[in-house]
């Protein structure tokens, strides 16, 4: 039999994934379509792979609930499944953290808060916006023992790189103070996109980590689905979205705190590699 000739990996091609990526395309429609035009498919594969840091099929992060539904072994920690649902894909976790790391990230992070900012869609800069009254602030990726020992473990529980995460950000919202409904994946119609996604690509998946209880209100809603997660300290609500429309269901906000405080962690998942 005669082999196919060989096609390389050329710097065009690479540069067409790049631009196509992003621009919003994910992994797996950059290799059909490559594989339509007539590029040999191992080829195409080892080129996505190569540019975007992820094999084409581990295109999302995903908890893998096949070997047992109820608990994932983190590696320190069995983590609990408490439910999951398809659209929006997302997973509720109980056991991520324990009741001192959750303390000790608070306490990490108190001194150093300050009025939430978001980005700027228009222009890729960061700005206060009145849809989002808490303070945060951001860990860097590994900062102290605690940030590294979670971020291993919500690296094996949703089979992710570390290095494709964003620091880990803590917030905390007062009464009165919520984070109105938003897609976290960066809208392609925005002029400042194409500049955020630089660095890493979309954002792909969100975990939210509950710090503390709040006396009343502060509940994760998902106005779609008419679903609302309580705030439960070491729990965490795990969504994906495998491309930035609001067809995946990933609308969500933060409902007012009325009495005590709510702390919570989040994690950004992005397509590639987060410098
Ligand atoms: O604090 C929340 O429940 C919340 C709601 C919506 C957090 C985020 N988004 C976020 O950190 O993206
Ligand atoms: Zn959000």
């Amino acid at each position: 039999m005669t082999a196919l000739p060989s096609q390389p990996i050329t710097d065009e091609l690479r540069q067409w994934i790049l631009a196509q990526a992003e621009s919003g395309l994910a992994a797996p429609m950059l290799v059909e379509s490559l594989t339509r035009a007539g590029w040999q498919p191992d080829v195409v594969t080892a080129a996505v792979e190569s540019v975007l840091g992820v094999p084409p099929a581990a295109r999302l992060p995903e908890p893998d609930l096949a070997e047992a539904p109820g608990r994932i072994d983190v590696g320190d920690r069995q983590v609990q499944v408490l439910m999951s649902m398809a659209r929006p894909r997302l997973v509720l976790f109980a056991n991520l953290l324990s009741a001192e790391e959750c303390e000790a990230l608070i306490d990490a992070a108190r001194p150093r808060l300050t009025r939430s900012l978001t980005v700027a869609t228009a222009t890729g800069a960061d700005q206060v916006n009145d849809d989002r009254t808490s303070d945060g602030m951001f860990f860097q990726r590994g900062e102290n023992a605690v940030v590294q020992r979670l971020e291993e473990r919500i690296a094996r529980l949703v089979r992710w790189p570390i290095g494709h995460g964003e620091g880990l950000q803590v917030l905390r919202y007062r009464p009165g103070a919520e984070y109105k409904p938003h897609y976290d994946y960066f809208d392609p119609a925005e002029p400042g996109t194409p500049t955020i996604l630089r660095r890493g690509g979309q954002r792909v998946a969100t975990l939210i980590i509950y710090l503390n209880e709040p006396v009343r209100g502060g509940g994760t809603t998902f106005p779609d689905v008419f679903l609302e997660v309580a705030p439960r300290p070491g729990n965490a609500v795990f969504f994906s979205y495998e491309r930035p429309h609001p067809d995946t269901r990933t609308l969500h906000g933060g409902a007012p705190v009325v009495e005590g405080e709510k702390w919570i962690a989040t994690k950004w998942l992005r397509e590639r590699e987060f410098q």
